[in-house]
């Protein structure tokens, strides 16, 4: 599309949705083109609806006037999922962000897709409920966000994903129709299930206008355990002590101490040079349980070799904690000139020896890794950092994902276990899904959108890509 073409799509947009929803100065477009995977692109211009009405009129507007449509929640994706290119109109979620309905009887909410995770969590508290996913990002990401990509986080090792919560998503699909699928029922068997197909669906089998939330009733209280290893693998064997023990708790989280330096230099604190990894952990429940549990865990921490084990010692701390291991994202990013972050999933038991091999990997090609995340459920965050001035250094790195790719693959594991395919990883993607399965893929992808104006090129590798492999 050449200027003038682009310039008369914009002029288009304006008469068709108004001014105060269709944003189009090159700033605004430059920044919500790009999402955390920071591939640095530039739209065409930047819709933000206010209902369910105008995001109709954009998918039409896009059948006329031939562009195509990248949804965006907060642009917290780390895999490009939400990243816009020449003749693509970003539709921006963010102003549709009300809270229709919090059900203590029914355990549900319905919530509009620009909610952010954080304002439901805190509106659900103050009712006394509980909505249990809870991505690191939670405070700035999106519901929507959060369902596009089928979002993982802390908590899954007890209560599930994002997944687990979806009852009901209202979507317009790829020829401006609506799909009203599922419902307030917490339990449904008939038809296919098509909410759950549309959970990590990355913005490309629909645009989501309403979602319906399964709820929880809030655990009466929660204590937050910190243990630290001289061993840069201790606090994996710590997580699977806890677990051995009987406990299950809502959060087990891994870092190596080269982690915790980083987090401690981001928020200005003194680090502790001997420490080799470190593990948190949150159990919940009735005041007794969690307290029982807690002891427990902590004898386990202590006999699997934690050189120091022990609860928070008040609310503040607790939430210093939480803070530090939600900051370990961006203080990567600033710690180091570029990072690639990969988010590889392993069965629990090969966790210790995946990550190993991976940092073998790096050591090999000179390439710096660090690992911290959901030990739990074995969904590591290898980063791999590098400068990208530095001559041969993007290709070394390269050259480390792959080979971290065949030992997650190897070991019977996920490419991605919570931040998606996105643009950055469908050539591994191609890896993990069988011709079978993406020929089911294309097939469901063509039935929701046939004219492909829904985030074409994401989330599932295409025909091509898998002849040209
Ligand atoms: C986390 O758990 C997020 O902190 C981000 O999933 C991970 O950027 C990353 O590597
Ligand atoms: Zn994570």
């Amino acid at each position: 599309m050449d200027a003038a073409a682009a310039d008369r799509v914009r002029a288009a947009l304006v008469e068709r949705l108004g001014r105060e929803s269709v944003v189009v100065s090159p700033e605004d477009r430059r920044l919500a083109s790009a999402d955390a995977s920071r591939m640095f692109t530039d739209c065409l211009a930047v819709v933000r609806p206010k209902d369910e009405g105008e995001v109709v009129a954009l998918v039409k507007a896009a059948h006329e006037l031939g562009f195509t449509i990248v949804p965006r929640g907060a642009g917290t994706s780390p895999t490009g999922s939400a990243a816009a290119g020449a003749g693509q109109v970003v539709v921006d979620l963010s102003r549709m962000d009300r809270i229709l309905a919090v059900d203590a009887r029914d355990l549900v909410a319905e919530v509009e897709p620009g909610v952010l995770c954080g304002a439901l969590q805190a509106r659900c508290e103050e009712a006394g409920l509980f909505y249990p996913p809870d991505p690191a990002s939670s405070r700035v990401s999106t519901l929507g966000g959060n369902v596009a990509t089928g979002a993982g986080g802390l908590r899954a090792v007890k209560y599930g994903v994002t997944r687990d919560y979806v009852l009901g998503v209202r979507a317009v699909l790829g020829d401006g129709s609506i799909l009203d699928v599922g419902g307030r029922a917490l339990k449904s068997v008939v038809g296919y299930d098509l909410v759950r197909l549309m959970v990590g669906s990355e913005g490309t089998l629909g645009i989501f206008t309403k979602l319906t939330l399964k709820l929880l009733p809030k655990p009466e209280s929660a204590e937050t355990l910190v243990a630290d290893f001289a061993a840069v693998d201790g606090a994996y064997r710590g997580a699977d002590a806890v677990l051995a023990a009987g406990v299950l708790p809502r959060a087990l989280e891994a870092m190596d101490g080269e982690v915790a330096a980083i987090v401690a230099d981001y928020l200005g604190e003194a680090a502790d040079p001997t420490l080799g990894s470190r593990l948190l952990v949150e159990v919940d429940g009735d005041r007794e349980a969690a307290a029982r549990d807690a002891d427990r865990a902590l004898a386990a921490l202590k006999a699997a070799g934690a050189t120091n084990a022990r609860r928070a010692a008040d609310p503040a701390e607790r939430e210093k904690l939480w803070r530090g291991r939600r900051s370990i994202s961006p203080a990567v990013y600033r710690a180091s000139p570029a990072k690639k972050s990969e988010d590889l999933g392993v069965p629990r038991s090969k966790l210790g020896e995946a990550v190993a091999a991976i940092k073998a990997a790096g050591r090999a090609e000179g390439v710096r890794v660090i690992a911290y995340g959901h030990a739990g459920d074995a969904n590591l965050h290898v980063n791999f950092l590098y400068d990208p001035a530095q001559s041969g250094a993007k290709e070394r790195v390269a050259r480390t994902i792959d080979r971290a790719m065949d030992v997650v693959l190897a070991a019977g594991g996920t490419i991605s276990g919570e931040h998606g395919v996105g643009l950055k990883k469908l050539a591994a993607a191609r890896r993990e899904i069988s011709p079978a399965a993406l020929a089911i893929m294309r097939g469901v992808k063509n039935l929701f959108d046939p004219r492909g104006v829904l985030n074409p090129g994401k989330a599932v590798p295409a025909e091509e890509d898998l002849c040209a492999s």
